[in-house]
């Protein structure tokens, strides 16, 4: 799949990006009708793509059929879907191999014994709403649909390692890693089998001897602990990074691994040892043009945006971004949040108690782990946004998610962001008091902030998680780019910047607050659900607007997140 280095040099990997054979399907009568032997009426798209920028497509929501053609030499054949918006269902010449459910994650599908020649992949693609969604119908992005990420083919010969994790703790005075890593491997041979394996960080051979695998199934193994002398730091801005490389007899797989130690204490959070201020922006991985299909030089192009800007986190709201570009992240040195779709607005009690919802974002969220492990810049898993954490049935997902991350999700904290703030009966399970609070915008004026501060720490200290750090996860104001008025009305830069720079300083001098994620960092297009207060049809609260282009508030950001570092580093 896309990442900014090569994954494998023995595997041999074919890319099943570029042109697909796409059909509409509004009656919904492909399966009934047999389209996965071959769809009728087709029109050619690009993939990755969304539908929503095909002609007559701009706001359909139901189900499509892709069809893609391609040649190989044979053998056992991984298809890896990087995301699809948001059910899939896919065949190869007409066999179904399975479905998924999401639309912001990795899934794959091994076919062992394929003949030399040409097949057909086919995938449908649904992407409407139920009362089990993940996001629910009611979201504030637009519902996007299609083939979303990369697509690739890959051969798969002998014991190959499909994906690794590595898990490690660093020494008190952080110099020494004792790690293991967890491969998850698949035999492409009918009986157990053994292969030779080598693993290395970086110069240093970590693990080199046999590993049995047993025959057509995929199995996790854990690897010997081993211990790394005198590492060097993954740090903000100071992105240390160590290739891994896994070889086997005939297969391998190279990742990157970064290492440092994110932890609270006494209201400060403290990465490798020192407290540390989060400057950040929230942002979407889209742009209407495009949707959710992010072109890779885009994702450069907000990188330097945001940094240009002072930052030092990101958040990824609402959903995993894609991989490549959290290897961006990994390598710029910058800090992230990455959470799952759970847009709480559109969760009501009942939904959110449900069974098969809990269940699906549970899934969601070990995917993300499953994916995403080993990106250092990844410090914040966020559980959810916006529920109805003041409730039993929010406070029970809380818990449940909470235990799970914080079991599996190696060395990084757990969060969510509240908008329940002095009703919340759930911040017993987050490691750092996260709110979302539009004081100056939907109500209150500017200085009500100051209240509101007095009135959470209160609160807090009532729910006995007074020791706990507080972060800012959303807050800010809209602004139509271009729209300028020195009196300072709602809607204009001048408000948007004068809103930000209030906020930015009351937090930063707050003894308790640890820092501050924009909302947002361009304007996006939203859904028609989210009604009249979406000028354009686009959540307007960007600094940037969609095009990226800076309004007043980015330089009134920049100019505080600057102060802040300044301060910093002093
Ligand atoms: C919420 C939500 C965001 C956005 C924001 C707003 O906090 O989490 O996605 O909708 O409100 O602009 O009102």
């Amino acid at each position: 799949m896309a990442r900014l280095f090569e994954e494998h040099i023995v595997r041999s990997v074919k890319s099943l990006n570029g042109a697909w054979r796409f059909c509409a399907d509004r009656e919904d009568k492909g399966e009934a009708e047999g389209w996965e032997k071959g769809i009728p009426n087709a029109r050619t798209v690009a993939v990755p793509s969304v539908w929503n920028c095909e002609s007559g497509l701009l706001s359909y929501e139901g189900a499509a059929w892709y069809e893609k053609k391609f040649y190989t030499k044979g053998g056992c054949l991984r298809f890896c879907f990087g995301a699809v918006m948001t059910t899939a269902k896919v065949w190869l010449d007409g066999e179904y191999l399975g479905s998924h459910y999401g639309g912001f994650s990795f899934f794959d599908f091994i076919v062992p014994d394929v003949a030399e020649g040409y097949h057909t992949l086919t995938v449908l693609v649904d992407n409407r709403f139920d009362e089990y969604s993940i996001p629910q119908k009611k979201v504030d992005w637009y519902h996007y649909g299609g083939i979303v990420r990369d697509v690739a083919v890959e051969t798969l010969e002998g014991i190959c390692v499909l994906n690794n994790r590595l898990e490690y703790c660093l020494s008190e005075d952080l110099s020494t890693v004792e790690g293991h890593f967890v491969l998850d491997c698949y035999n492409t041979k009918r009986r157990k089998s053994e292969s030779m394996i080598r693993v290395s960080i970086g110069e240093e051979i970590v693990f080199e001897g046999k590993i049995a695998v047993s025959g057509r199934k995929r199995q996790e193994i854990i690897l010997p602990a081993f211990e790394m002398k005198n590492v060097r730091l993954w740090d903000v801005g100071k992105p240390e990074l160590y290739e891994v490389r896994i070889e086997a007899e005939t297969d391998d797989l190279i990742d990157r691994v970064g290492f440092r130690k994110i932890a609270v204490k006494d209201k400060e959070i403290l990465l490798n040892g020192k407290p540390v201020e989060f400057r950040g922006v929230n942002r979407h991985e889209e742009q209407a043009d495009f949707g959710f299909a992010f072109p890779l030089s885009r994702m450069k192009h907000d990188i330097d945006l945001i940094l240009d800007m002072v930052c030092n986190a990101i958040r990824g709201s609402h959903y995993p971004n894609s991989k490549e570009f959290l290897d961006y992240l990994d390598e710029t040195g910058i800090l992230f949040w990455s959470e799952i779709p759970i847009w709480g607005c559109g969760f009501s009690q009942e939904t959110l108690g449900d069974k098969t919802v809990v269940k699906r974002g549970l899934e969601m969220h070990r995917e993300m782990v499953r994916d995403y492990y080993n990106h250092p810049s990844i410090v914040f898993w966020g559980m959810h946004n916006e529920i109805l954490s003041d409730t039993p049935e929010g406070l029970e997902m809380t818990k449940k998610y909470y235990a799970y991350l914080k079991e599996n999700g190696g060395n990084r904290l757990v969060v969510y962001a509240s908008n329940r703030h002095v009703k919340d009966i759930s911040f017993g399970y987050t490691d750092v008091i996260c709110l979302n609070m539009y004081f100056g915008w939907y109500s209150g004026d500017l200085p009500r902030w100051n209240s509101f501060m007095d009135e959470i720490c209160a609160y807090l200290e009532e729910q006995g998680v007074s020791h706990l750090p507080i972060i800012f996860s959303e807050f800010g104001g809209g602004a139509i780019y271009g729209f300028h008025d020195a009196e300072c009305p709602k809607w204009s830069e001048e408000y948007q910047a004068k809103l930000l720079d209030y906020t930015l300083n009351l937090f930063h001098e707050h003894p308790a607050v640890r820092g501050s994620f924009v909302w947002q960092f361009c304007d996006i297009r939203t859904c028609a659900e989210m009604g009249f207060s979406r000028a354009r049809g686009f959540n307007n609260k960007g600094v940037m607007n969609e095009n990226r282009r800076p309004k007043a508030a980015y330089y009134t950001v920049q100019k505080c997140y600057r102060s802040f570092a300044e301060k910093e580093s002093k």
